[in-house]
């Protein structure tokens, strides 16, 4: 009964973000029957059309003032980088009930904003739904995934009536009452996969070939020891195994880090490695294989600055 009532109460939603992500949820939420709207950087315009797949188009009102103060949810789905910027363009029109709920790779980024925001409910989601936007209108499902959602603070833990609304709109997704081991697992894929796609500009299913076994058992076998001084249960054979099965999984796409390196765009390098590396200092790890990543890409980076 209860879940019924759930998945039929429309909730007023805003997502922050159209990216690939962010576009995906937009759609799958308003289909399912929630007032969603958009905001968006760079708004001309009062609303935006998007189309999932071959599905007919969506118009989404953007940057509403009015919709944002009368939102449920905020869904933050830009880059870690990202988040301060864009949470410094909202905050002050949220009515302190809006649930803020934040969906990116890496970790550390609530951290930093979170003085400004700990007096809403604070939820942090995690998921391996695949999407690619093709055209700034248009946006493709391109792999099904798990995504768990979870309290980042005592009232955001309060929130798990959001799993059914999710799950509703976008199957699976699940809660978790304690996420920082999704957080962490998927943070553990990102350190292996992410870098070095980026830094051989390759496809993810390359990571498979015997040249880069090496490499990516010192990678995992730091990343363990980061994981197991965090409280995190996991053993390296397992972590070795599932990053293997998403090599294979995702092996015709490639990264969201190989993708910001081939487009020179800012990565999200310091929420992966950046955030593993400071972890493992914390703990006195020798972490000096992830951190030699990191700092390659940083030099990258840095070079699209000089050139
Ligand atoms: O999350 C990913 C990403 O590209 O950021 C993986 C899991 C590596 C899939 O490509």
């Amino acid at each position: 009964m209860l879940k019924i009532l759930l998945e039929s109460l429309p909730l007023n939603i805003t997502v922050l973000g159209a990216g690939a992500i962010g576009s995906l949820w937009a759609y799958k939420l308003a289909e399912s029957g929630h007032n969603t709207t958009l905001w968006l950087r760079h708004s001309a315009e009062h609303t935006h059309r998007l189309k999932l797949d071959d599905q007919p188009d969506i118009t989404f009102v953007t940057n509403s003032l009015f919709h944002l103060s009368q939102s449920d949810l905020l869904l933050i789905t830009v880059k870690a980088w990202q988040v301060k910027e864009a949470l410094s363009t909202v905050i002050n029109a949220l009515n302190k009930d809006t649930i803020i709920m934040f969906m990116h790779n890496g970790m550390g980024a609530i951290d930093e904003v979170f003085s400004t925001i700990n007096k809403h409910p604070v939820v942090v989601a995690t998921t391996t739904q695949a999407a690619y936007k093709p055209s700034i209108n248009h946006v493709l499902h391109t792999g099904y995934g798990i995504t768990h959602l979870g309290g980042f603070n005592s009232k955001g833990q309060q929130c798990s009536f959001l799993a059914e609304v999710f799950n509703h709109s976008l199957a699976e997704a699940s809660w978790s009452s304690d996420i920082r081991p999704a957080l962490w697992r998927k943070l553990a894929i990102n350190c292996a996969i992410n870098p070095l796609t980026a830094l051989h500009q390759c496809k993810n299913g390359q990571l498979g070939e015997p040249q880069f076994l090496a490499e990516l058992k010192s990678l995992i076998n730091e990343i363990t020891q980061v994981l197991i001084a965090e409280g995190i249960e996991i053993q390296q054979d397992e972590l070795y195994s599932t990053v293997m099965h998403v090599v294979q999984a995702t092996a015709e796409n490639y990264s969201s880090m190989q993708q910001d390196i081939f487009y020179q765009r800012h990565s999200e390098i310091d929420y992966i490695s950046g955030y593993l590396c400071q972890t493992a200092k914390k703990h006195h790890i020798d972490a000096s294989n992830n951190l030699s990543l990191y700092n390659k890409i940083k030099q990258i980076e840095h070079s699209w600055r000089t050139e």
